[in-house]
Parts: C-alpha cells; structure tokens; sequence
C-alpha cells in the first residue's frame, strides 16, 4: 500500500483529498488537525503503522507496520439531527466490506466489529466544533487485516482477530478494502435517515436476545437481555423486572453477561 495504488484505487470514488503516511502517531490526529484547516468533505488520512493509535478513553490501538488499515475520514456533510447514528454508519460499512468477503460480521455495540466473536475492527468518532455548531467529524477505524495486526492475547480484554485468520487465505489488498468501506459509507450517509438504515444496523448487532452487561463509566454495571436500537442509536436492554434500560453513553463496553443478580 502506498499514496499512488490508493489514490489510484479511490479515484473511482469523489473524495474530498488523501493524505497518506508510511507511520504517524494518530490518523484521528492528522484528520483533526486537517478539519480545523478547512479540509473538504470526505477527505481521508490513511497510515501503514501508528505509533499512538488510539481508541476510546485515549486507549491504545495497536496498528504494528504493513498489517493493518488505519484510517480517518472527514465528513462535513451528514445529517446534523442525526449525528447519533454516525458510529452505526462506521459500523455498518466496515461489517459490509467483510460481508462481501463471504465473512459473517457482528456489530459489538457500539464501535467493534466482531468476527467469529472476536475483534477485527473499532471505531472512534471525533468531532470538530465551531462555536456551538458541529464544523465537522473524523470518523477514525482501525482494521485488522494480516496476523501481525492482532495485538498479544495478554494485552487485550477482549479477543482480537484478522481478516486474514478468517478467511483462511491472503485477504485482499488494502487499497480494495478501503474501498468498500468508503464506498459503503458514501452510499449509507445519504440514509442515515431511513427505517432501511436502522433496521440493518440493528439485524448486525452482536448479541441480539442475549443477556449482556453494559459497563458505562462508574456506575453499577446494567445487565439485561439485548433488544435492539432506539432511533438515536442508543441501546435498548430489557433488565430483569421487564423495564427497559436504555443505554446512551459512548463508552459502553459490552460483554455476554451473567444473569440478572436479582428480581
Ligand atoms: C476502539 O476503541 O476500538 C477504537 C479504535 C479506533 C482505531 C482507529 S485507527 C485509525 C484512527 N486513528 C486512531 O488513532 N484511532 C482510529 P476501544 O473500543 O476503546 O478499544 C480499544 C481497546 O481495543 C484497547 O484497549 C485494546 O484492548 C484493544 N485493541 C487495541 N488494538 C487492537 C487491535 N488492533 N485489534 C483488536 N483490539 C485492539
């Protein structure tokens, strides 16, 4: 992967502008920095290796050299009332690249792209004020592709995986996997709006019918079986008396739970 095979690749798409890097620190950063200079809607900066990846919470990613795709994409243009949808529309187009691969995606609510169970892909969204109004948004994601993208099972929480370990093969170059993904996300932002859009958001959700327990910032752990969506993305448990427990907060880590404790 290098500037020309991308650029040359995503010329079939009208994007804003690219700017690729063999290593950076942070793509988010590069596309934060690039937004606040005025950069076009839809402009992109992809990375062979990071060396401060980072996911939510300023947690590490793990992006080791010539394994993965690193990416940060800047929208202007999406549906402001709908901003809440933004990281299902991430979601939604990295877990249809891997549907066209054959693979069998799940979405781990709200930012992870699971296959068979594990993580292959996460999401971070930034965004760019101007006074109150929304200037823009950096859509980070991050992709596991080769096997030297996985990070040591002993670092991780949550177990990791490739698309090359799922495919069984050489998955395809990079440069066509940055492809789907944007040409996903090009199609999909222009109906984020639509029953059609949540309703596929919500048929990849990893865990559906389950009992899970959500972990949102310091308080208790809710636990309950997992429904579905609201209509601004948030997450919908039914607890163990019956009532709905809706779930908002952007940190959110989600794990098959235990049963309720009590009733
Ligand atoms: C995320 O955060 O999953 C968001 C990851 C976004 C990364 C992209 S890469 C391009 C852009 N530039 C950036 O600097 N970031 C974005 P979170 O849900 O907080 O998960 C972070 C956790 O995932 C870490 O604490 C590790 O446990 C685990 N992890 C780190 N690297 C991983 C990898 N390559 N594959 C699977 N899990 C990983």
């Amino acid at each position: 992967m290098n500037e020309h095979s991308l650029k040359k690749a995503l010329s079939k798409l009208n994007i804003g502008g690219l700017r690729y890097f063999d290593s950076i620190g942070s793509t988010n950063d590069e596309a934060l920095a690039w937004a606040t200079d005025n950069a076009s809607d839809f402009s992109i900066v992809i990375a062979d290796e990071q060396t401060r990846g980072r996911g939510r919470l300023n947690r590490a990613w793990f992006t080791p050299k010539g394994s993965a795709l690193a990416l940060s994409l800047i929208l202007r243009q999406f549906p402001r009332p709908y901003l809440s949808r933004t990281v299902g529309l991430a979601a939604l187009s990295i877990a249809e690249s891997c549907s066209g691969l054959g693979l069998a995606p799940r979405i781990k609510w709200p930012n992870d792209i699971l296959l068979s169970g594990k993580k292959t892909a996460g999401i971070l969204i930034e965004t760019v004020w101007s006074g109150e109004d929304i200037d823009s948004l950096v859509i980070g994601m991050g992709i596991n592709v080769f096997k030297e993208s996985v990070p040591p099972a002993e670092s991780l929480q949550f177990p990791a995986t490739c698309l090359e370990d799922e495919l069984g093969r050489t998955p395809p170059p990079r440069e066509e996997i940055v492809l789907n993904v944007l040409a996903s996300l090009f199609r999909w932002r222009n109906h984020m709006d639509s029953n059609a859009f949540m309703k596929l958001w919500e048929e990849k959700l990893a865990f559906r019918g389950e009992q899970v327990q959500a972990i949102t910032g310091n308080d208790a752990p809710l636990t309950g079986e997992l429904l579905g969506l609201e209509s601004d993305g948030g997450l919908r448990l039914c607890d163990a008396q019956g009532k709905s427990v809706i779930v908002r907060f952007g940190d959110v880590s989600l794990r098959p739970g235990t049963p309720s404790v009590s009733s």
